[in-house]
């Protein structure tokens, strides 16, 4: 087994208690004496940096939402003068503002190191061609997992999105053998590589996914489909972007990079979740330097592992991701969340595991859900029976699991758009009353 970094990453968890104490206590007096925004927080909670005494002391400091980024919209969490910051990146929501990020030299050259880490983690090296496959503009997926590469010194494709047969092609002309782009775009590669019959020209043997939720059986088919090994990548703009947390070999968790980020699992009343339950992942940031994230609410979904894993490093280890706390869609009283429907579409093998959820509200004004899924391209068939039987089983194993009953429209295969940006699963046409 490689390591980036032996000394760092496979530290025991005393040693990185103190190094993550000795960061936090730094983080949180720059937070406070360069970020306004923080000092009217601290003072209104009555807490000074220096109450940090200890590391569980993060539990009194105040979070932060992504509406603090809109609050203090473009640069108001910026902790540095702008002339110290050499790039911006950023995100949009679904609603409002974009959440705006500033990186120094510095923070672009830890972001460059984490990704490398990750990479040499899941056995890349110099000798490797990289093609990244996603939207080079302000998306952190792709200036930033290029600067991994690079940092890796791995060669990179900086190949971006668009067609899908060119971006094959290259694969094949340059010998590609790791890739990243998002699960749901890897699946169309693979459909389309299948389809023109050139997965054995193909040299890939990894591909870093990430960027989106994606189920263990999405794994499994990309993995066949494409002769490869996939690997879960997570992180979000707010934080730096790709790179938080990332799958080793073992692929049974992702390891989170306690000596950059301070990472909690929360339940709905604040507290640390014990081992194996899920709850709100909230991140620290420990050494950035153009944003400093206090407790960030990251949104997302997740169960907290076991930390020692098979692989020699004792990070913090969490399950991949389970969702998004707002996306969470109420139907009926009911909390629905997209992954459980990815998660019952991917174990049908007559659908493919591409889906769209279609919120209405009917004559009597209540909401109705429709899912529409594929039906995959060898379970086409002409017999309506047939067809009924495997609309009926998908409509009934989605009740087995959400507990209310879905409409499902069976549609041709290649009906659900497939971008190389994150695959949009929610069309909510419920009006508000
Ligand atoms: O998606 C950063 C990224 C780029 C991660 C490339 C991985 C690869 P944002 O656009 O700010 O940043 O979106 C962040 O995407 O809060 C999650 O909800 C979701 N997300 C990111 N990675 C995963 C993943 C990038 N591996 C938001 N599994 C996050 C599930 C993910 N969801």
């Amino acid at each position: 087994m490689k390591y980036w970094d032996p000394k760092i990453e496979t530290m025991q968890r005393k040693e990185l208690g103190k190094l993550q104490f000795k960061r936090l206590k730094k983080s949180v007096k720059t937070a406070y004496r360069n970020v306004p925004f923080y000092k009217r927080k601290f003072d209104e909670m009555g807490i000074k940096p220096d109450d940090v005494r200890s590391l569980s002391d993060i539990s009194k400091l105040p979070q932060t939402t992504r509406t603090d980024f809109a609050d203090t919209y473009p640069f108001g969490l910026f902790a540095v003068p702008m002339e110290d910051i050499v790039r911006i990146h950023s995100s949009s929501g679904t609603t409002g503002k974009p959440k705006v990020v500033g990186y120094t030299q510095g923070d672009i050259e830890t972001w460059g190191n984490l990704l490398a880490r990750n990479f040499t983690m899941v056995g890349l090296s110099r000798k490797d061609i990289f093609q990244n496959s996603v939207n080079y503009g302000l998306f952190t997926g792709g200036l930033g997992i290029h600067t991994g590469i690079e940092t890796l010194g791995a060669t990179a494709i900086p190949a971006g999105t668009g067609s899908t047969l060119r971006q094959l092609e290259m694969m094949v002309d340059f010998g590609v053998t790791a890739f990243h782009c998002t699960p749901s775009y890897a699946l169309y590669l693979a459909e389309t590589a299948v389809d023109h019959n050139l997965v054995g020209q193909l040299k890939l043997k990894t591909g870093c996914l990430g960027a989106e939720p994606w189920s263990e059986n999405m794994r499994k088919t990309i993995e066949e489909m494409l002769e490869i090994k996939a690997y879960d990548c997570y992180g979000l703009s707010e934080m730096i972007g790709p790179g938080i947390a990332f799958e080793c070999s073992c692929q049974d968790g992702m390891h989170i990079w306690d000596d950059h980020f301070l990472a909690e699992v929360l339940d709905e009343n604040g507290d640390q979740v014990s081992e194996g339950e899920k709850g709100e992942l909230v991140l620290t940031s420990l050494t950035k330097e153009g944003l400093i994230n206090v407790r960030y609410r990251t949104g997302d979904i997740t169960r907290l592992l076991e930390p020692e894993c098979e692989c020699g490093r004792c990070s913090t280890r969490v399950s991949r991701m389970m969702g998004r706390v707002d996306d969470m869609i109420i139907v009926r009283g009911v909390n629905v969340f997209p992954t459980q429907i990815q998660d019952v579409i991917s174990k049908i093998p007559e659908v493919t595991n591409q889906f769209c959820i279609v919120l209405t509200r009917n004559s009597k004004n209540l909401d109705e859900m429709t899912v529409q899924v594929e039906l995959a391209k060898d379970a086409f068939t002409d017999d309506i029976l047939k067809i009924e039987e495997i609309q009926k089983r998908v409509v009934d194993e989605l009740m087995t699991v959400l507990s209310i009953r879905t409409n499902v429209d069976l549609l041709e295969f290649g009906s659900i758009e497939r971008t190389g940006g994150k695959a949009k699963r929610i069309i909510d046409n419920r009006e508000v009353i």
